[in-house]
């Protein structure tokens, strides 16, 4: 009956309202680490893969999926802190495609070329309490369901830890053809640009996509927000609208 079918809405497996875990999440993490370590960054072949594995599946299997917190992915970030060379870094938001592109073409790096963001790109995954399996049906959504959920922390810490490390001069990737190009709710606005420790000058480039009428620019006020971040933060700022 209702009740029935309430009880199993609310209890079971099926009961979150984001995409399930990506089948054969830990034999991705492993064979990403292995190909990220043998021949991505064969210098960090030292790196040991089956201990950042464990530490990953550790920081959530078994755990409430809605009750993510910094700590628990703590030993994960030790065994592999995610750094780059000074003056390398790219940060991007609502244009992860085309920051990745940009950032090949001029030997640059986004999270996603560092250990830790290579192996969780595009996947998600959460766990169930008195389960040691993935939840594969489906994981909390940041909206719906909570935004203590392991997929956003992990995200989350990771991205402020590389924005504390960045250095020099950095750039960050931004799309001008929505209403504001910098989202102070996003992870780049809400944690990496409070996070730009030893960043001496950030330069934002503006993308607009060429099939849509451009909807902010450089002089907008959503860029003028971050610019009054960073003033107060001594980073010196920049700004290019880039038609493509
Ligand atoms: P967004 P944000 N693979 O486009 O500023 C899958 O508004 O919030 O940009 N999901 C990811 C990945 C990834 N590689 N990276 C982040 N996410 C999640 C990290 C995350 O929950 C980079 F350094 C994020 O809120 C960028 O400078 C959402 O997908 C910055 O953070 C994308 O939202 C982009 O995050």
């Amino acid at each position: 009956g209702a009740i029935g079918i309430y009880k199993w809405r609310y209890t079971g497996l099926n009961r979150w309202h984001g995409k399930g875990s990506t089948p054969n999440f830990q034999k991705i993490i492993q064979e990403r680490c292995d190909t990220y370590t043998q021949q991505i960054r064969p210098d960090s072949r030292s790196r040991d893969c089956q201990g950042i594995t464990q530490a990953f599946m550790s920081a959530f299997i078994s755990k409430d999926p809605c009750k993510a917190t910094k700590e628990d992915y703590q030993p994960l970030i030790d065994l592999a802190y995610p750094t780059v060379p000074c003056g390398k870094a790219v940060f991007w938001s609502k244009t992860k495609e085309l920051a990745r592109e940009y950032a090949k073409g001029r030997g640059l790096l986004t999270l996603e070329d560092t250990l830790l963001g290579f192996l969780a790109d595009g996947l998600s995954w959460c766990g169930e309490p008195g389960s040691s399996d993935l939840n594969y049906q489906s994981c909390p959504d940041w909206k719906k369901d909570c935004s203590t959920n392991y997929f956003s922390v992990f995200w989350e810490v990771l991205s402020e830890r590389f924005a504390e490390n960045a250095c020099g001069t950095v750039q960050v990737v931004l799309n001008g053809s929505i209403e504001n190009a910098f989202d102070k709710m996003s992870i780049f606005g809400r944690v990496e640009a409070h996070n730009l420790r030893s960043v001496v000058m950030l330069q934002a480039w503006l993308v607009h996509d060429p099939g849509k009428p451009p909807r902010d620019s450089c002089s907008g006020s959503s860029i003028k927000e971050l610019e009054s971040i960073l003033n107060g933060r001594n980073v010196r700022f920049t700004c290019r609208d880039n038609l493509r």
